[in-house]
């Protein structure tokens, strides 16, 4: 008889014993917990047209997108899942300026979390994947504890996604490889499906908005002229996916190989501005894909050892099979 698929809440409990001892039962919890908050989240998408969830519910977050109905449920309904877990000390949102610190989980096992809880939410208009995007830190028992939360990325102890497409997947990383899993909606479990995910050494699937072709750094719009230039022996060109979801992007690029890149708008040179956030995008998808073999990079340094100076700070990445990731810091280096 076949073994009973693996649960994540049994999966989270087997990965406690590769955690620092103080940290193991918090971080089982919140990945439990977010599992959970996922399932809820995936039934709301589900239903939003018939329930006039979708659309705009006025306003403009931190960055300065336009806040969805969804982005602001999302949010409320992940802190109130991380309020529950009982571990979490400081919870950092794309929806909220400053962290929220939750006293009653200070000390030094409380743990930070950053999250984007509906990234893509563009998307949801026209009924395509968004996600959901988390990071975990410990908070070493500052307080406030929010500020934990600016360290470099190596210093994430856990994190992951949540893929809301034709089926919903969670995958999510302790530092010891990369593991997927599958909701069944009948019983609202996820269910282990992709075991220790590894990212093929180069692809042939590059992901990248090209609309900012001619606001790159000289050596980006060199690297994707290669990409989609025909060398047969070469395995070239490339081809283009691109869902405007990052969760979607980077869930390709795990399972298939090649690469996902959103790099810096170099119009001002002097003054590059990136556009994806580091504590709740592009940090913990840049762990997420090491752990998978895979490499995360500025274009120019390893995008985990970024620090942050504030909470909402962009970062450039370009993230995927680790020949490919190499090849594009070639292209910077050599600038053109
Ligand atoms: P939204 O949540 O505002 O839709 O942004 C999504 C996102 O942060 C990331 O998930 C995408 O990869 C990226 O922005 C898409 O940006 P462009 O629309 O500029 O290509």
């Amino acid at each position: 008889m076949a073994d009973a698929p693996v649960t994540l809440s049994e999966h989270v409990v087997s990965q406690q014993a590769l955690l620092p001892t103080e940290h193991a039962r918090g971080v089982a919890a919140v990945v439990g917990r977010i599992g959970r908050v996922a399932a809820v989240i995936a039934q709301e998408l589900a239903h939003a047209a018939l329930r006039d969830r979708l659309g705009y519910a006025g306003g403009t977050n931190v960055s300065g997108d336009e806040v969805k109905k969804l982005d602001v449920w999302g949010h409320e309904t992940m802190l109130a899942g991380l309020r529950a877990s009982g571990g979490v000390a400081a919870f950092i949102s794309e929806e909220s300026k400053d962290p929220i610190e939750i006293h009653e989980a200070g000390g030094a096992r409380g743990l930070v979390v950053c999250c984007d809880p509906v990234d893509g939410s563009s998307n949801l208009d026209v009924n395509s994947p968004v996600g959901t995007i988390f990071s975990v830190r410990p908070s070493r028992g500052r307080i406030p504890a929010g500020p934990a939360a600016l360290g470099p990325g190596t210093e994430q102890i856990a994190a992951g996604y949540v893929m809301y497409g034709p089926a919903t997947v969670l995958v999510y990383t302790v530092g010891q490889g990369t593991h997927g899993f599958s909701l069944d909606p009948e019983t609202g479990e996820f269910l282990l499906t992709l075991p220790d995910i590894r990212i093929p050494r180069r692809g042939t699937v590059y992901g990248i908005n090209e609309g900012n072709f001619y606001s790159w750094h000289p050596g980006q719009r060199a690297f994707v002229e290669y990409l989609r230039t025909p060398d047969k022996a070469d395995g070239r060109p490339y081809s283009l996916r691109y869902s405007g979801a990052m969760v979607a992007d980077v869930h390709r690029t795990l399972l298939h190989g090649g690469l996902f890149m959103y790099p810096a708008d170099f119009s001002d040179p002097a003054k590059p501005k990136p556009k994806l956030r580091l504590l709740y995008e592009v940090a913990p998808m840049g762990f997420v894909v090491e752990q998978a073999g895979g490499r995360a990079s500025t274009g120019t340094g390893r995008v985990l050892e970024l620090k942050a100076e504030e909470y909402h700070q962009r970062a450039a990445v370009i993230l995927g099979s680790p020949d490919d990731v190499e090849m594009a810091e070639q292209f910077y280096r050599r600038g053109t």
